[in-house]
């Protein structure tokens, strides 16, 4: 089936293959002055926008747009102007309503009692129902604890899974994973960062980047002048059969306090403690400071808080000594020897180690790895943990400590009260606030997400806007500076697909919209009215076309390019200051954005007559998760569907190329996807298509050689 489909409602259904994706294009056969997109590298699209050859070959059948009453016009403006021709049988629906049923026939029993739960047979069972058992042994499962879904414990995500957690400053992300970084990449700050070996370095991230590479302790303390015998050491003595932690440093020796001493921190301790412990501790154990047996025991702890990730407990948050009391408990190691354990009813972490289900999303790290807090539907309440929607569980204290830990800065909301401010003088050893600096100067340096508000909702530049403004069925039409990363890429003098601006020179539209003839093309920046330019209107010429290298005209999977802008003479940069140009933020994870989010699309649709002289609008749409059930086989990876859950607003209404956009928690927005296919406009169980730009962040960055692509997780 094909189609083409409007910005708003002029959808042309062609029935050739049900294997096809087809582009959503603005093309449509009155539009006579549109050139084609020539063949050579898009045959199906130059197809598809002259629908009236479709019909002379015979392989398409191909009805005029008409007025269709189940569409619920709300308003005089909108009726007559959606127009949906459907002509094939919808094969898909069809087996979507099959599938449960043979499901259930496959999959008869999921409960333990077998006999109880296997269907009915005829003849072989007896019409009473069988008596419940009596003893219904409730067992925990990992489900109790907000664990889930399978599909997401397979991915065996652990703290290094940057598509869910951010990567600290001496890693960085790639690929979804977080890689070592090179130490000289690493900002210089002003703390001195001294090794074990006596060595000075200008920051603690640089230390971490060595350590990272070798995988072996590294950092030692923060200290002008690193002499070795003021290293940081970690050690125990034994009392009885109990092994007590101690920290040795220039501060002398010190026990370590039990208040924050965790399984985390534990973990920690064993690792470096012996290869053997490579999985941690078995539990954070503690004795009261008055049982210790022996003499001449330190008489002040140190607080130690560790993330889990650290290599030795000198890596950790460190707070000055204090005295301790007699009632006071000291931490103590019990390191983990799976060869005692036993290990069933246990959750498996990804490095192997086994803990309690009861230990699951509660923000703690039990594994090591953080495997325990990866795939968490909720946290567990009396825990306090905070709950990332990329399904992260994180600890109470990394809620508002001004660095954001959720991928949408949900943990540093206001919402979640004020900022915690330590006060230096409380730390011996204080990475989070190294973290801090590092974090928000990379974060300060791109620009992007974020409109000039001062021109948001500025109409002098068509000073009747407003009053012509009006709300249509599935889109509203915007203010002339409102949506300012969008562009228009302009082909061979006219405009048949959107795009977004990035920021720099660079473009994103779909593969389909392009030709690697950049001569032919300008992109149009802060257009409004498709067919007239405003006073903030620029046009650039284009210097380079960049199509995704699978991009393949007949299922759409890759529709993705890139379009670089010619520079200015001069000048390295390709735009002049423009307050009604703004640069959209590039999602670096597929798990910023959830299925349920809503987001929008833009695009310039036609009016009533179909005309090409319009107005930018805008539609809200939603993202949906399992798109596979409408589309089948057709549903490809980098592909990502939304849509209105009632069918009433169709994505298939934006122009090819242009962005669907979603909004963080911090208000920040991503180009989270690109206009590519869809068919049957409007309706329900047809969402719009979109390449899913999370997908080829790497593409993206590898391509633009712009390291600063992305405000977060460079
Ligand atoms: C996850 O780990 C298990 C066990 O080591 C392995 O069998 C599986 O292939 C891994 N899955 C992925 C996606 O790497
Ligand atoms: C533990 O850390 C110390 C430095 O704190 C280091 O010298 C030692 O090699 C580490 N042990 C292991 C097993 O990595
Ligand atoms: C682990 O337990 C086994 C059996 O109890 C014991 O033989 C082994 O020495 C233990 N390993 C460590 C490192 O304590
Ligand atoms: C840049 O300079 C060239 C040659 O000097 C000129 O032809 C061209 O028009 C200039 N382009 C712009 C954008 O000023
Ligand atoms: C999305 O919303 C619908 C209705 O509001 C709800 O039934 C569904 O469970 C939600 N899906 C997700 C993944 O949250
Ligand atoms: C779009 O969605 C946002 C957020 O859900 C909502 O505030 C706004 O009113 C919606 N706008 C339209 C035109 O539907
Ligand atoms: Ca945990
Ligand atoms: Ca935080």
């Amino acid at each position: 089936m094909r189609i083409l489909c409007a910005f708003i409602f002029i959808c042309v259904l062609q029935s050739a293959s049900l294997e096809k994706a087809e582009p959503i294009t603005t093309q449509q056969k009155q539009d006579v002055t549109k050139p084609k997109i020539p063949p050579e590298t898009n045959p199906e699209a130059a197809v598809e926008q002259t629908p009236d050859v479709n019909l002379e070959k015979g392989a398409n059948r191909l009805s005029k747009p008409k007025s269709d009453p189940n569409l619920e016009p709300k308003s005089e403006s909108d009726a007559d102007q959606r127009s949906d021709v459907e002509e094939t049988t919808d094969s898909d629906i069809k087996s979507t309503t099959e599938s449960p049923n043979t499901n259930s026939q496959q999959n008869p029993a999921n409960t333990p009692e077998k006999g109880q739960a296997k269907p009915k047979e005829t003849g072989t069972k007896p019409t009473k129902p069988e008596p419940r058992p009596t003893k219904p042994e409730p067992k925990s499962t990992k489900e109790d604890f907000f664990w889930g879904p399978p599909q997401c414990e397979q991915q065996n995500y652990t703290r290094l899974s940057c598509s869910k957690v951010f990567c600290p400053p001496w890693r960085r992300c790639i690929a979804g994973v977080c890689v070592c970084q090179m130490p000289y990449k690493c900002p210089r700050q002003d703390t001195h960062a001294c090794t074990l070996d006596g060595a000075e370095f200008y920051s603690m991230c640089q230390t971490n980047a060595i350590a990272c590479r070798a995988n072996k302790p590294t950092f030692s303390h923060f200290s002008r002048t690193c002499k070795t015998d003021e290293n940081v050491q970690t050690t125990f003595r034994n009392s009885g059969d109990k092994r007590v932690l101690e920290i040795h440093s220039k501060k002398g020796k010190m026990l370590v306090c039990g208040s924050e001493w965790n399984i985390a921190a534990a973990n920690v301790f064993c690792r470096n403690d012996s290869t053997e412990y490579y999985r941690g501790a078995e539990r954070a154990s503690k004795m009261q400071y008055v049982e210790l047996e022996g003499e001449d025991w330190p008489d002040q702890c140190m607080k130690v808080r560790c993330t889990g990730s650290e290599l030795s407990l000198a890596e950790c948050t460190i707070y000055n000594p204090t005295p301790i009391k007699e009632k006071q408990q000291v931490a103590v190691a019990n390191c983990y020897n799976e060869t005692t354990k036993e290990q069933s009813m246990k959750f498996r972490c990804v490095n192997g180690k086994y803990v309690n289900y009861g230990k699951l999303c509660d923000g703690i790290d039990d594994c090591g790895d953080n495997s325990d807090e990866m795939c968490c539907q909720d946290c567990q309440k009396k825990t306090n943990a905070f709950w990332c929607p990329s399904g992260v569980c994180i600890p109470r204290h990394a809620v508002r400590d001004g660095v954001r830990d959720c991928l949408g800065g949900e943990d540093e909301l206001e919402e979640n009260g004020p900022i915690v401010e330590n006060d230096p003088k409380e730390f011996f050893t204080d990475p989070l606030a190294e973290i801090k600096k590092i974090r928000s100067t990379a974060e300060s340096k791109l620009q992007c997400g974020v409109p000039n508000m001062d021109y948001v909702y500025k109409a002098e530049d068509d000073g009747s806007s407003r009053q012509r403004r009006k709300r249509l069925v599935g889109g509203e039409e915007s203010l002339p500076t409102q949506i300012q990363w969008q562009v228009a890429i302009q082909d061979e003098g006219s405009i048949h697909c959107g795009g977004v601006y990035l920021g720099g020179c660079w473009v994103l539209t779909a593969a389909h919209c392009v030709r690697p003839k950049p001569k032919s093309f300008r992109v149009k920046f802060s257009l409004w009215r498709k067919n007239r330019k405003q006073s903030t209107t620029d046009s650039i010429p284009v210097k380079k076309i960049i199509i995704h290298e699978n991009y393949d005209a007949q299922t759409y999977v890759n529709d993705i390019a890139l379009v670089q802008l010619e520079e200015l003479n001069l000048s390295d940069k390709c735009m002049l200051d423009n307050p009604a140009i703004r640069a959209v933020c590039v999602p670096w994870s597929t798990q910023q954005f959830q299925p349920n989010d809503t987001c929008t699309i833009s695009g310039w649709g036609r009016d009533k007559a179909g005309m090409s002289a319009s107005i930018l609008k805008w539609a809200n749409v939603t993202i949906i998760g399992d798109c596979q059930n409408f589309y089948k086989h057709r549903f490809l990876p980098g592909m990502e569907c939304a849509g209105d859950l009632e069918g009433k607003v169709d994505s298939c209404q934006g122009d090819s190329g242009g962005p669907l956009v979603c909004k963080d928690a911090s208000g920040l927005s991503y180009v989270w996807g690109i206009v590519s296919w869809g068919d049957k406009c409007g309706e329900p169980n047809h969402p719009g298509v979109y390449t899913k730009v999370a997908h080829y962040f790497d593409w993206i960055r590898f391509n633009t050689g712009w390291a600063a692509v992305t405000k977060f997780n460079q």
